[in-house]
């Protein structure tokens, strides 16, 4: 029997990444997005034709039915959101209602559904925030920073109550940073990756960046779409940290980035501006997995190393390509 897997945010990183995975797993995907605005299939022109995708938007109640009805998957992953954690204290409002109240509208239309459909919700290292204890694992107490993390929080918690309350295979995934050559632009690794090709390729004087002293654990995303899926492979549905363990701040990121370009001393290719450091930071990430790790077998597989150079070759030919 073909399994049905519907994938929410599917033209995001993770969503192009995860239907790669399943097409490869002979699942038949459906792939929801939002069609308001300009179609952005960047990441995901390759599957145009292996997959089908439907119309429908975290906002809006009876497009998610639809979208059940149509798919009628066994697997459903929330994957769509609004991602950029800088972005939410600029939208609080939206953040909250995709991010939190989306989560809550997919609960709701599957628990109208009444059929049994596995759900995953993108829940996020953002929760941990102050991070209460380090490495954060399970059990850590939470402690979001920003409009984005108690956002997710909230879409945490009801997934969790959901599968209390109603018997529903619920999982939540709980992601550290996780990046590769498909992220946006905005976030900090891919601006540094891009912004180095385009030093490399006499295009760019400068990247201007935030606070450099953040540090994250960052993994490599083609490796976290793998653990995604695990976690509904199980009997019971349980909550999962995914996570490298390994902590590098964004200095040792361009450390990294620059090497591939044999530039050591960065110094006068990076500048600081204030618009890129936030109402409050989230100073240090770092996750403990070794419950991912026993339980579903799941350890990552791509350095950090690997991971930067990747990511600074492909834009190195994504430019050249473009010129
Ligand atoms: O920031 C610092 C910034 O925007 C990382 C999302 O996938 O992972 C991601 O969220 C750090 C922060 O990612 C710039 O202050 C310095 O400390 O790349 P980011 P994020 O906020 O960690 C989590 C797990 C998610 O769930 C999110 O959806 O880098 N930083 N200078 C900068 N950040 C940006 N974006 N731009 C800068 O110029």
């Amino acid at each position: 029997m073909t399994k049905r897997a519907l994938i929410t945010g599917v033209n995001g990183m993770d969503g192009s990444h995860l239907a790669d995975l399943l097409l490869e797993k002979d699942y038949a995907v459906f792939g929801m997005e939002r069609r308001a605005s300009a179609k952005n299939r960047r990441n995901t022109a390759h599957l145009e034709g292996k997959i089908t995708f439907l119309s429908a938007d975290l906002t809006d109640q009876n497009s998610l039915m639809r979208c059940l009805k149509e798919a009628d998957p066994h697997e459903v992953y929330n994957l769509g959101a609004m991602s950029f954690v800088g972005e939410s204290w600029n939208t609080p409002e939206n953040t909250g209602d995709v991010n939190g109240l989306g989560c809550l509208r997919i609960l709701e239309a599957l628990r109208e559904y009444n059929r049994p459909v596995k759900f995953y919700q993108a829940s996020t290292s953002e929760m941990f925030g102050k991070m209460i204890e380090n490495p954060a694992s399970e059990s850590t107490p939470f402690y979001p920073r920003s409009p984005y993390g108690v956002a997710k929080l909230y879409a945490h918690w009801i997934t969790k109550n959901y599968r209390e309350s109603h018997d529903m295979f619920n999982v939540c995934g709980i992601l550290f940073n996780h990046e590769s050559e498909r992220r946006g632009i905005e976030f900090v690794t891919r601006k540094i990756t891009d912004g180095v090709a385009r030093i490399h390729l006499g295009l760019q004087d400068k990247i201007m960046l935030g606070n450099l002293e953040a540090k994250r654990d960052w993994g490599y995303a083609p490796d976290y779409v793998k653990a995604m899926w695990l976690t509904l492979q199980q009997d019971t549905p349980d909550d999962y940290v995914i996570a490298t363990g390994e902590t590098r701040s964004i200095r040792e990121f361009l450390d990294a980035a620059f090497d591939c370009i044999d530039i050591e001393d960065w110094s006068e290719y990076v500048g600081q501006d204030p618009r890129f450091f936030r109402p409050a930071e989230v100073d240090v990430l770092r996750g403990d997995s070794s419950k991912a790790r026993e339980v579903l077998g799941w350890k990552p597989e791509t350095s950090f190393d690997d991971m930067v150079h990747r990511m600074v070759e492909n834009d190195i030919t994504l430019l050249r390509g473009n010129r």
